[in-house]
């Protein structure tokens, strides 16, 4: 490259004023898609409240054990929730979810109480360990285990069975094979 660099300013200077150009396109789309989506940073998790409904299923999220999950989607404040991780994920992986969604939390399970995991005990669902397979029963029964740390989640599936998943293993056919919901 050093020697096309050297071989004709002129031709450098076309092309670094298109680059120049595409850059102010892209700022003035950017900047037309409004204020909220792509510029700001992560949005933190919130609390579930006791009256908060799961978006897939309906139920009174609180009244149930087991790892919960939230998702911020695109032109909306507050996150979605759900009853379980189980319900996060037959969302998150509609076609139609994946484009709209920026934020997802779950609850570190090696943090949270099974009964009422709380607020402080989310953590970023792309970037945690999951437990597929276990027996314990959460709001739609069996669900995903989801922890922060892959030590925890080893720990945890070496105790109660199941097997280790990433955030990009999970798919609905996993989801749907979790155990139907009782
Ligand atoms: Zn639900
Ligand atoms: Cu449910």
């Amino acid at each position: 490259m050093p020697a096309c660099l050297a071989k004709s300013s002129e031709r450098n200077h076309h092309h670094a004023s298109a680059a120049w150009l595409l850059l102010l396109l892209a700022g003035v789309m950017l900047a037309g898609c409004g204020k909220s989506d792509e510029t700001t940073p992560p949005l933190p998790p919130v609390a579930i409240e006791s009256g908060d409904e799961c978006h897939v299923c309906g139920m009174i999220i609180a009244n149930f054990p087991g790892p919960k999950g939230e998702a911020f989607v695109r032109g909306r404040e507050t996150p979605l929730k759900f009853c379980s991780t189980r319900d996060l994920f037959s969302y998150l992986l509609q076609p139609d979810s994946k484009t709209i969604v920026t934020q997802i939390y779950v609850h570190d399970m090696s943090a949270a109480d099974w009964k009422h995991p709380v607020e402080s005990a989310f953590v970023d669902a792309r970037s945690a360990w999951y437990v597929a397979g276990v027996s314990l029963k959460s709001a739609m029964g069996p669900t995903l285990m989801s922890f922060k740390s892959r030590e925890d989640a080893q720990a945890f599936s070496e105790k109660h069975g199941g097997r280790l998943l990433r955030f990009e293993d999970i798919t609905l056919e996993i989801v749907a094979n979790l155990g139907s919901g009782e």
